[in-house]
């Protein structure tokens, strides 16, 4: 256990989070994302002396950023932490903006745009591609503050960019945000790496060398293992928005000051802890019954709908028309960085903001949900309206409006308003993200674990698309059928190529982009074929009976046969 990092984890809050009703599943998130702030084990969180030092630390380097001219900041990381860079990129502009400053922040995802709204996960493992885009992104500039943010301190394309920054340090000075000790960054080494570097060669570089910053605060195990989601995902809003929004003002607050603030909002979610359970369980049914479940926002908040509602992809298998967000305003488009129209590969993108929502929404299976955000359930009565003639269910989770609710009107409402500290706008705006952001993440896993798709609180269906998530395909099908790692990796594999057949001239990479056509169980079949000891076309054949994921691990599948 102990070598295992703390972003892999099993969570003991979470041990049987499978079997819990949907306000235990609540009550078990909201307790693990507590963590972030209040320690795990003998961690200390967000709130470690060392961690708070290094964020004033950083706050500085920041400020002197923003007053030199000629420099940028890059923000830089690949799925949910390269989202999270890009969301705050674009918010820290729009400040520089308003207070009449160059807009410094760039943003760099690994998989282009497409990647901020769709799973793109290969791009990960290529450290080639992350440092020619760095280079790309700051070649005109004097001086650059790079952050680069890899929750389980493992992506490869973040690591070459890091190493590119650490070998020019007259130009670039390193930050690394993520949430593990050095000691457990990832030694793994990926075909594109030259000398065979591997993260942790980078990380200890990092850490020894003066003027690099590495924030990894413990926040402990995620909810649902390895979902990074989550705590990984709200810990790297926390600590960019604290140090931007110190930096951009002039007020003598530190770090721990803004952090207190934000766990206080977070804590005060509680409350609506049985209004969450009432969507979680419907959410669950949703999916159950194969109807779908839509988010509508505007602005960053149609945003945050849009990314939660890609990650169910690569976590779950979740298929693009499950759950999916849409922008209520053109925010999303305006704000990407400049790319040809035909690395727009991700459909979500070209239909994220729809001309006509109602269009959109009109074939949505019977009894689907459609979330609002905030102001948005207001400004789109009429469409409410014939949602609910259709019988679809309304949800309104209300953030920063100040409408009164119509009690006749029949929408669940979830008012995260009570959450909201009384502060200045910036850190209102923020807060409403960070507990929006929560409040999603919320829904979305509590929907799925309902619908079965997780055993204990292990992701049973997390598809295969990069090394991290080959390899934890293979710790997850050992530990679940206490098979060996060589039976683990053979049924894994022949489950990627759908054969009986023993493959044993292909590469990890090659494994992974055979993924990508395939959309079949591929870790549930492997599990099965482990569990049960069959070749890959009976695991198959059982499994296509068996609708409930969770159900091949409690054998519940088994006795079909
Ligand atoms: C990056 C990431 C995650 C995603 C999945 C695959 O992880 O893309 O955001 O949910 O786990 O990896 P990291 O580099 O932040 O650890």
């Amino acid at each position: 256990m102990d070598s295992i990092p703390y972003t892999e984890r099993r969570n003991a809050i979470t041990m049987n989070i499978d079997t819990d009703t949907p306000e235990g599943i609540v009550d078990l998130i909201h307790e693990c994302n507590m963590e972030v702030f209040n320690g795990y084990e003998n961690h200390t969180g967000l709130s470690d002396d060392t961690i708070l030092n290094k964020l004033d630390q950083f706050v500085s380097l920041v400020r002197i950023n923003l007053q030199t001219e000629n420099s940028i900041i890059v923000l830089s990381g690949c799925g949910t932490s390269g989202r999270i860079g890009f969301l705050a990129a674009t918010f820290f502009n729009e400040l520089c903006l308003q207070q009449n400053l160059p807009p410094k922040y760039r943003y760099i995802i690994a998989g282009g745009n497409s990647a901020l709204v769709t799973s793109i996960e290969a791009c990960e493992d290529d450290p080639v591609i992350g440092t020619k885009e760095l280079q790309c992104i700051t070649d005109t500039y004097e001086h650059v503050l790079f952050v680069g943010i890899t929750c389980g301190l493992s992506a490869p394309f973040v690591g070459g960019q890091l190493e590119y920054c650490l070998n020019n340090p007259q130009k670039f000075t390193p930050v690394l945000i993520g949430f593990n000790p050095v000691s457990m960054a990832r030694r793994t080494h990926v075909s594109k790496w030259i000398n065979d570097t591997t993260f942790y060669d980078i990380s200890l570089r990092m850490e020894t060398t003066a003027g690099a910053l590495v924030i990894n605060p413990i926040i402990g195990p995620e909810p649902i293992s390895g979902s990074s989601r989550m705590k990984g995902g709200s810990a790297t809003k926390v600590i960019l928005d604290t140090v931007f929004y110190l930096a951009s003002c002039n007020n003598m607050m530190k770090a721990s000051e803004v952090i207190e603030m934000y766990r206080t909002a977070v804590g005060t979610m509680e409350i609506e802890g049985q209004d969450m359970a009432t969507v979680v369980e419907q959410a669950g049914e949703c999916l159950l019954n194969n109807a779908s479940i839509r988010y509508v926002g505007s602005s960053t908040f149609g945003i945050w709908g849009m990314i939660d509602a890609s990650e169910c992809v690569p976590t779950y298998n979740s298929s693009y028309n499950d759950i999916r967000g849409f922008m209520a305003n053109d925010y999303f488009r305006k704000n990407l960085n400049p790319e040809p129209p035909l690395s727009f590969v991700s459909p979500a993108l070209h239909e994220a903001t729809p001309d006509d929502l109602s269009k959109t929404f009109e074939d949505l299976p019977p009894s689907s949900i459609v979330v609002f955000i905030d102001k948005d359930y207001l400004l789109q009565k009429p469409l409410v309206e014939k949602l609910q003639e259709k019988g679809h269910h309304i949800v309104w989770i209300k953030i920063l409006s100040t409408e009164l609710f119509d009690p006749n009107s029949n929408v669940k409402i979830i008012d995260l308003s009570k959450c909201i500290p009384s502060t200045d706008v910036t850190m209102q705006y923020s807060s409403a993200e960070i507990i929006l952001k929560l409040c999603l993440n919320t829904i979305s896993t509590g929907a799925h674990v309902m619908k079965g798709k997780v055993f204990q609180n292990i992701m049973i269906d997390v598809r295969v698309s990069n090394v991290k998530l080959f390899y934890r395909a293979i710790d997850i099908i050992k530990s679940l059928a206490g098979v060996d790692y060589q039976t683990a990796e053979r049924c894994l594999i022949q489950s990627i190529y759908q054969t009986n057949d023993i493959i044993n001239d292909k590469t990890i990479d090659q494994h992974i982009m055979a993924v990508a056509s395939n959309h079949d169980h591929v870790v549930p079949i492997a599990l099965l074929m482990s569990l049960s000891n069959c070749s890959y076309t009976e695991a198959k054949l059982k499994m296509d009976k068996c609708p409930i994921i969770r159900d091949i691990c409690t054998g519940t599948n088994q006795s079909s046969t």
